[in-house]
């Protein structure tokens, strides 16, 4: 129907069956509406208007999705007809019953062609909401006043704000559909279309919003306000909810399309539809596209801390056969504690059911000592971060494990490749850096030593894919991406301290630049010792002529290793931060030892230098090839250290903000910071060039 795609394909079909037709929207991968469905769509619904012989008609998607919004891609183009806004008032102002029949997901322009049918079936796994916000954007074709519509204000702003996606059992609590399907998803649609025939069409825009008084109103909008830490979709979003209240529902879309334009040329959101193709992108490694990854199912894991056990859970949930493995009964009663605490929790928040948590809990095994592990397909350990323990465990394990096992590390620090040189298979040898919750954080760095075989990073990448998380490939080099990049900004943040900043100073400029957190309270939160003990391992090799701020050891020395402890960078009362004056007397001194006289700082300078920072160092692992692409390290610092998705990343920002003013900043930093701090060849020449890290 309408215009067929560039392939010449017809991505709409109408079967025109009586007395119930059914549109089918064929688009792989995900249905997006791109122009030629848009085009599909419209002429098939006006066919069914016009056609006495077609009484109702149902909407349904080829493949795995129901439609998954407009086609992200057609962002950066000049807009063409027909707009989505108009085929989907057209599918709401059919004069025949229209019903929506969701499988997989319906997202964005998705949900609203849903919200515009007449009645909606889903499966019970299916998902249905309104992300655009993760894309630095409004829904634009009626979602912020259809929505209220059928589920009232506070879920509608809840949704739209958050772009979270529901399941199909709360949409069914919500008003959001109508009926789950029994398992026959198009059948259970023809039959409720097939009631409707005859029926006063119900459109979802007739409907009316009850108001929400203005106290309670701007109340939530400051709650949105805050949560969004600058990003700017989720507040406009959330405007133009509220008005769907007052507005007519044309009117409300008059509104509504004129933000989604001006927000589609924002750089917010072409950061964030940034962020959205790279940490895709990040999954295909050039040079790997037809290396087979090895089959892996049984996996085993030795050490059931935090880590070990929350990378349990990961496998479980992605349904692996899992086996943890303890030196003790009483450290493995400990980690099996922890898993099922862990499944508690998402039973009683209603994320999963108790049969779910059943079925995950039976997915792991508990052992004492690695023989058990004899039968694994992979081979993760989380143990005690020391070299020669992870030396000896792998030796260890060398001797038990199968050929084709592949030996994996969950250091976040060290040398790899010391590791794997303890081993007779060091091909087989790769580092999976998770992050903590490991069950919870997406991030994984697949770390390859010169001698990992290259199935064994394809098997890496194919597993990422199977936990849904995001991998990044990086080569071995001391804290690899992340967390290299991290402790050159916590430095730089430290000397912050001695020149005239307090803590709570760089924490509020870092979380108002739109980090969750800053470095100072993520310190508290870890805990500082695992970094005191981490310096004091480096310290024989420390540059001298490196400046080097000692507060962090003296809050140590002191015993304050943070929240743990209710004392580290600040105090903790009722689990509350608190400024300590101990501390700032503690940084105060250390401005006097270096002969410094304390000046105020601006929150831009403490912004500016952070940045400088991690810009100068995300160059210097490009310029070592630790990784190839400026979107890996993109791709780490959003989520794996919190930086904010709506700038894209420091080096997509850096394009925007321009690399002659961050050299700059780099080249006065050198002067004063001492060798580790002088420029990248890398940032230098494309300053020097005018080259972009996105050309
Ligand atoms: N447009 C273009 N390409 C898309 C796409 C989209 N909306 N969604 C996915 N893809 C591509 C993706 O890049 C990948 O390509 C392939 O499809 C498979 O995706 C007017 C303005 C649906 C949950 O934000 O959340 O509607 O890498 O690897 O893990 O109001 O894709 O293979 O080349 O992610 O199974 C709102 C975005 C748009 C949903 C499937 N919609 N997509 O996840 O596969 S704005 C979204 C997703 C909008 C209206 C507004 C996920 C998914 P490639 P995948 P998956």
């Amino acid at each position: 129907m309408g215009a067929a795609s560039p392939e010449g394909i017809d991505p709409v079909r109408l079967i025109p069956t009586s007395p119930v037709a059914l549109i089918e929207i064929d688009n792989p991968p995900v249905n997006a509406t791109s122009q030629a469905v848009r085009a599909g769509l419209l002429a098939a619904i006006r066919e069914v208007d016009n056609n006495p012989r077609i009484e109702a008609v149902v909407i349904a998607c080829a493949g795995k999705t129901f439609v998954a919004g407009a086609d992200i891609r057609e962002f950066g183009q000049v807009p063409r007809e027909p707009h989505l806004p108009d085929v989907i008032n057209a599918i709401e102002a059919c004069s025949k019953p229209v019903v929506a029949a969701i499988q997989g997901t319906a997202l964005g322009g998705g949900c609203e062609i849903a919200l515009a049918c007449h009645a909606r079936v889903a499966e019970a796994g299916a998902s249905l909401g309104l992300p655009e916000v993760k894309l630095g954007l409004v829904p634009g074709a009626g979602g912020t006043q259809r929505l209220p519509r059928l589920v009232g204000l506070d879920a509608a702003l809840d949704l739209v704000t958050s772009g979270r996606p529901v399941k199909a059992p709360e949409a069914l609590r919500l008003g959001l559909i109508d009926r789950l399907s029994s398992g026959d998803l198009r059948q259970d649609a023809i039959a409720l279309a097939q009631e409707l025939i005859g029926q006063p069409l119900r459109r979802t825009g007739d409907r009316i919003v009850t108001p929400m008084d203005a106290e309670a109103a701007s109340a939530k909008t400051a709650e949105i306000r805050k949560k969004a830490r600058g990003a700017e979709a989720p507040d406009k979003a959330a405007e133009l909810v509220l008005q769907a209240a007052n507005l007519p529902l044309q009117d409300g879309m008059a509104r509504e399309r004129e933000t989604f334009l001006e927000l589609r040329s924002s750089e917010q959101s072409a950061a964030l539809r940034h962020a959205f193709f790279a940490e895709r992108e990040v999954m295909r490694l050039p040079g790997l596209d037809s290396v087979e990854p090895r089959s892996v199912q049984k996996v085993g894991i030795v050490g059931a801390g935090t880590m070990g056990s929350g990378i349990a859970i990961a496998f479980a949930d992605a349904g692996f056969d899992v086996r943890i493995v303890e030196t003790s009964e009483q450290a493995l009663g400990a980690g099996q504690a922890r898993v099922r605490d862990v499944y508690d929790k998402q039973v009683a928040s209603g994320r999963i059911t108790s049969a779910v948590r059943d079925e995950r809990l039976k997915a792991i095994g508990y052992a004492v000592g690695i023989s058990s592990l004899s039968d694994r397909d992979l081979v993760i350990e989380a143990v005690f971060e020391d070299l020669d323990v992870k030396r000896a465990l792998f030796r260890d394990l060398d001797a038990i494990l199968p050929p084709g096992t592949i030996l994996a590390t969950n250091t976040s620090y060290l040398d790899i490749s010391l590791i794997a040189a303890a081993t007779s298979r060091p091909a087989d040898v790769v580092g999976l850096h998770f992050f903590s919750p490991a069950h919870v954080m997406k991030l994984i760095e697949i770390v390859r030593t010169g001698a990992t075989a290259a199935d064994v990073v394809a098997t890496g990448l194919a597993l990422a894919k199977r936990l849904r998380k995001i991998p990044v490939v990086c080569r071995v080099c001391d804290g690899f991406v992340g967390n290299r990049i991290l402790s050159r900004y916590r430095q730089q943040a430290e000397y912050l301290l001695e020149e005239g900043a307090l803590p709570h100073e760089v924490d509020a400029a870092l979380e108002a630049f739109g980090f969750p957190m800053g470095p100072f309270a993520v310190s508290d939160l870890a805990g500082l010792d695992i970094n005191w003990a981490r310096r004091k391992r480096l310290a024989p090799t420390r540059d001298p002529r490196e400046r080097y701020v000692d507060i962090a050891d003296r809050l140590c020395e002191a015993g304050r290793f943070g929240r743990k402890t209710g004392a580290g960078w600040y105090r903790y009362e009722g689990g509350k931060r608190e400024v300590d004056s101990a501390v700032t007397a503690l940084v105060e001194e250390a401005s006097q030892r270096r002969g410094l006289t304390r000046r105020a700082i601006s929150a831009d300078e403490i912004q500016s230098r952070i940045r400088a920072a991690i810009v100068n160092e995300a160059c210097k692992i490009l310029d070592e090839h630790i990784v190839e692409r400026p979107l890996d390290v993109d791709v780490v610092m959003m989520h794996g250290y919190g930086y904010p998705a709506w700038r894209g990343g420091p080096l997509f920002e850096a394009d925007r903000v321009g690399l002659q003013p961050i050299l700059a900043q780099v080249r006065e930093r050198a002067a004063q910071d001492g060798p580790g701090w002088e420029p990248a060849e890398g940032l230098v020449s494309r300053a020097a060039s005018g080259a972009k890290f996105y050309p």
